[in-house]
């Protein structure tokens, strides 16, 4: 299910415009509007999460699936060999400004560590 409200939903229902670079029935990734690095992708489940922090232990199976999409992405990306990211902010003090749940792949060049 998505909320009508949530930016991520709206790019779900096709609403809001993004720069899809992998599906599957559950699971959609885009590319961040804003880059912070030559690959920056982010995959969201489709049904409208929060963010981890809302999440149950009914959610494994999707979690799962988000992280396999990233996976992938980083293949597609023909990162995966050299090396990537994956940050899922979460809430205020994890620096998390769209709620709905995303993993942020991060790759294309050496990242520094540790973050902000
Ligand atoms: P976070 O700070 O972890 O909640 O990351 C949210 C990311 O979402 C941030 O890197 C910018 C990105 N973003 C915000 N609005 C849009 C949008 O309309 N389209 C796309 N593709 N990305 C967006």
């Amino acid at each position: 299910m998505t909320n009508d409200h949530c930016l991520f939903c709206r790019i779900v229902d096709g609403d809001v415009p993004a720069d899809v670079v992998h599906e599957t029935e559950h699971v959609l990734a885009f590319r961040d509007v804003s880059p912070k690095a030559p690959t920056h992708v982010l995959v969201i489940p489709k049904r409208h999460i929060a963010s981890l922090a809302e999440t149950d232990d009914g959610d494994t199976t999707l979690l799962g699936e988000v992280m396999i999409a990233a996976r992938d992405v980083a293949r597609g990306a023909g990162i995966d060999e050299a090396g990537f990211r994956i940050v899922a902010n979460t809430g205020g003090d994890g620096g998390q400004t769209v709620h709905h749940l995303h993993v942020h792949v991060l790759g294309g060049r050496a990242l520094g560590w540790p973050p902000g």
